[in-house]
């Protein structure tokens, strides 16, 4: 490890998480991300793969950013897809929390710049260390899909 990387530290792994428990965590930075990302849920349903939705912003609620990818590993999640818009700092905070693989989704908004190429940079340019694995832009889709294979490895 050089000194410009970091290590993620895993939460504690909990002696029993629930079996039925969702094995792949869909989170997005705001309400209006909701429709675009429900698409991830749709693929996963299809594929019979358990999943839990939410929305929680990397800016506007980062403490609860913070707990949700700290636990995520202990209750049996296996894998993160985190969608946002404009400055999309969610993949990457929440890869910064977790160990498990983080999915991000860089999303348009009315407010976006440069046709989304604001998000698509937030999600992809991250240090060293910290991997995001980021699909297209607006794609939950593949997101999804990708989680799959990675749940199927
Ligand atoms: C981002 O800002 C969200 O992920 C969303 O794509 C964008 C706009 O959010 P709202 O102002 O619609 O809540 O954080």
């Amino acid at each position: 490890m050089t000194q410009f990387e970091t290590q993620t530290q895993p939460a504690p792994q909990l002696a029993d998480p629930d079996p039925d428990g969702p094995l792949v965590g869909i989170i997005m930075g705001s309400k209006s991300d909701l429709e675009t990302m429900e698409k991830a849920g749709k693929v996963l349903e299809e594929a019979e793969v358990t999943f839990e939705i939410e929305v929680m912003s990397a800016h506007r609620d980062p403490e609860r950013v913070a707990d949700y990818c700290r636990s995520a590993r202990g209750r049996g999640l296996k894998v993160i897809i985190a969608g946002a818009g404009l400055s999309a700092a969610l993949p990457g905070v929440a890869a910064a929390h977790t160990d498990l693989p983080v999915i991000g989704v860089p999303l348009t908004s009315s407010l976006s710049a440069a046709g989304g190429l604001d998000s698509l940079l937030s999600v992809v340019q991250m240090p060293p260390g910290v991997p995001v694995a980021a699909v297209g832009l607006d794609n939950p889709r593949n997101a999804a899909h990708l989680a799959v294979r990675i749940i199927n490895a």
